[in-house]
């Protein structure tokens, strides 16, 4: 394993749990094109953060029409633990060239973390719950994302978590991991 695989490596960690309660400068929610938070992690997101994260959603689709796959915005936190939300949209399943939107998707988080001087960011397994994708190659495509990023962008990033709420998706991200190692 070369040096710069080895400290992007030690940099990503895999959980379970729910990420909401993620202790960390940014949590990233898997959202639509209209940021209309209205299930899945995006809805636990607002329940647990408060409507305002709802309504600041509501302020950026007004300005920008909507949010294209593939790109992401931020927002604030409000009740959250962490500092900041960053919604990214993820492919649907089967509307094609879904493995290029996911990787989009992924690293233009990891970006705009690293453009607000960010440390550390959570992210869900964006586009396997009700947008379908398979999840071990969610997996998959998640933990190369970051690896390609850390390995290759100067950034302050130094922590990445995939935290994972089922132990279904959380063992093919462990799985996937571990033999990278
Ligand atoms: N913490 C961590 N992961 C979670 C949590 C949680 N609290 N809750 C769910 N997950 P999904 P998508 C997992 O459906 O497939 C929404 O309605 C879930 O088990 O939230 O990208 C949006 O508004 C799954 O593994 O996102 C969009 O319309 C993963 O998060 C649409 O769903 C992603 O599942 C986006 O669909």
């Amino acid at each position: 394993m070369n040096n710069f695989l080895r400290s992007a490596l030690k940099k990503i960690v895999i959980k379970k749990g729910d990420i909401t309660k993620e202790q960390v400068d940014a949590i990233v929610n898997a959202a639509n094109s209209h940021l209309r938070h209205g299930g899945g992690v995006a809805l636990a997101i607002v329940k647990a953060g408060g409507v305002e994260i709802q309504r600041e959603s509501d302020e950026i689709i007004k300005k920008i029409g909507i949010l294209p796959t593939g790109h992401a915005v931020i927002t604030n936190a409000y009740n959250l633990p962490c500092k900041f939300v960053i919604h990214t949209v993820g492919p649907v399943y089967g509307e094609g060239d879904e493995d290029e939107k996911l990787y989009r998707a992924i690293y233009n988080s990891l970006y705009l973390a690293h453009l607000y001087n960010l440390k550390s960011i959570a992210f869900p397994a964006v586009s396997s719950g009700i947008f379908g994708f398979p999840k071990d190659r969610c997996a998959r495509i998640l933990i190369d994302t970051a690896i390609e990023f850390l390995e290759n962008i100067q950034t302050g990033i130094e922590k990445v978590v995939f935290c994972l709420f089922d132990d279904e998706t959380y063992g093919y991200f462990e799985e996937y991991y571990n033999k990278l190692q």
